[in-house]
């Protein structure tokens, strides 16, 4: 059988001629105006070569509603070719190149083997997932009620042992993190007691926590509605610090950006999750309306810079324990999931050298002379500052394309993985 297709870096550095004298321009141009700003660029493009931010490995095929799914063409039917996919999204951006996998949906019948070919792939593996919130096929006890909180001692345990196993696994392939969000809530007033339902989730963690290595970091995620619309167990940022606190070191607080209810100031909540030294990392999407999964940047690009701002704000004074992982968690539905993942990919490292262009100084003085016109201004003179030529050029510098998604319909890659993959009856994304 031929080698699969990939788009190879002749091509990239071939498509890149087209653009690049534009980009010299453009760079330039940029790099006098930050210079008026005492701003040098060179330490910009070092930031954006260095930033990462995973994939997920369910973000790769086309994601559905509760209504609907619409498979596209050349969809990956397991975790190699998801892999494959992740691998393409990172030759393009070349800041996107680990992968967090979620079990059972992508569980590895070899784990060496998958690392193998992540290792062909230039990736590696970032958090592990577990999921207790669906039923799998020859599942024992079902999760309808609840798994790490539920009230039958022997749905806990299979609950707890499924994020054991997750370790084990994550242990192999060399991950160095366990994300645990559950489903766990209620939908009706009274259906579970409160208390009751956290502390039976803490006392299952309690064993969790136990097995996760002490080079690893435990994450929680926090949710406050869906799947259970009346109440959830981990339902805020504050449940779940406290969870966090209450394990102990290698436990954090993960946040995900679309579960929050709506207009809630999320950039506060993760400068006082840095401040208590609880920050863990985050789950990037945007939304509009509740966790709706959408491309990162797409819908509030504003908020985006002014979480990033919190995270420079951290990273540039050194604040003890500071060391978020970066990981998409997006579900796609009307586009090409490597065209939002790139482009997710690029907002991210937008958001994060916008963020380095804040004049501090400038900023600090306007909060202490209570010149509240003058703090916005600062931050909206980083944030109106087009780095697009950054970007690229950081992108070009890394073996990357100037633009990605030129290059990546250019290649023809859609058509050509339609070919080789064929459609799998029973497959799907994942998430539905
Ligand atoms: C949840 C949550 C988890 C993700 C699942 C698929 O809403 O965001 O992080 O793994 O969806
Ligand atoms: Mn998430
Ligand atoms: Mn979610």
């Amino acid at each position: 059988m031929p080698a699969n297709f990939e788009i190879s870096n002749d091509f990239i550095a071939e498509q890149n001629k087209k653009q690049s004298d534009q980009l010299v321009e453009d760079f330039d141009y940029l790099a006098g105006k930050l210079q008026r700003r005492t701003i040098d660029i060179e330490s910009i493009v070092d930031k954006a070569r260095n930033i990462r931010v995973a994939l997920p490995s369910w973000g790769v095929g086309t994601g559905g509603t509760r209504f609907a799914r619409f498979p596209g063409p050349g969809e990956p039917r397991g975790i190699y070719e998801k892999l494959e996919d992740c691998s393409t999204i990172n030759r393009l951006v070349r800041s996107t190149s680990s992968v967090s996998l979620h079990i059972p949906w992508d569980k590895p019948e070899n784990a060496g083997n998958l690392v193998n070919a992540a290792r062909q792939f230039g990736l590696a593996f970032d958090a592990m997932n577990s999921n207790t919130f669906q039923d799998q096929p020859g599942q024992k006890h079902s999760y309808k009620y609840g798994s790490l909180s539920h009230t039958d001692a022997a749905v806990r345990r299979q609950a707890i042992d499924h994020n054991l196993e997750c370790i084990k696994i994550g242990k192999k392939i060399g991950s160095k993190a366990l994300t645990v969000w559950v489903g766990d809530g209620s939908n009706f007033a009274g259906q579970t007691n409160f208390r009751n339902s956290l502390e039976r989730y803490l006392d299952s963690m309690r064993e969790i926590y136990a097995a996760v290595p002490d080079s690893w970091r435990l994450f929680i995620e926090h949710k406050f509605y869906e799947p259970a619309f009346y109440s959830t167990v981990i339902n805020d940022w504050g449940t779940s610090y406290l969870c966090a606190r209450e394990l102990g070191e290698k436990a954090f607080c993960l946040v995900d950006l679309g579960h929050h209810a709506p207009n809630v100031n999320i950039e506060q909540i993760v400068s006082r999750l840095i401040q208590f030294q609880k920050l863990g990392g985050f789950h990037f999407n945007d939304s509009k309306y509740g966790d709706d999964d959408l491309d990162a940047g797409s819908i509030k690009p504003f908020q985006l810079f002014l979480i990033f701002n919190e995270l420079v704000d951290a990273e540039l004074n050194k604040v003890a324990n500071f060391s978020p992982s970066y990981m998409l968690d997006q579900s796609h539905n009307v586009t090409d999931p490597i065209e939002s993942l790139v482009m997710s990919g690029i907002e991210i490292a937008r958001a994060y050298v916008q963020a380095h262009l804040v004049d501090r100084k400038k900023l600090l003085e306007a909060q202490n002379s209570g010149d509240a016109i003058m703090a916005l201004a600062t931050l909206k003179e980083a944030f109106t500052t087009d780095v697009s030529a950054i970007l690229a050029e950081a992108r070009r510098r890394s073996g990357g394309a100037i633009d990605p998604i030129q290059v990546y319909r250019a290649s023809g890659y859609r058509a050509k993985k339609a070919k080789e993959r064929p459609a799998r009856l029973g497959v799907s994304a994942g998430i539905i």
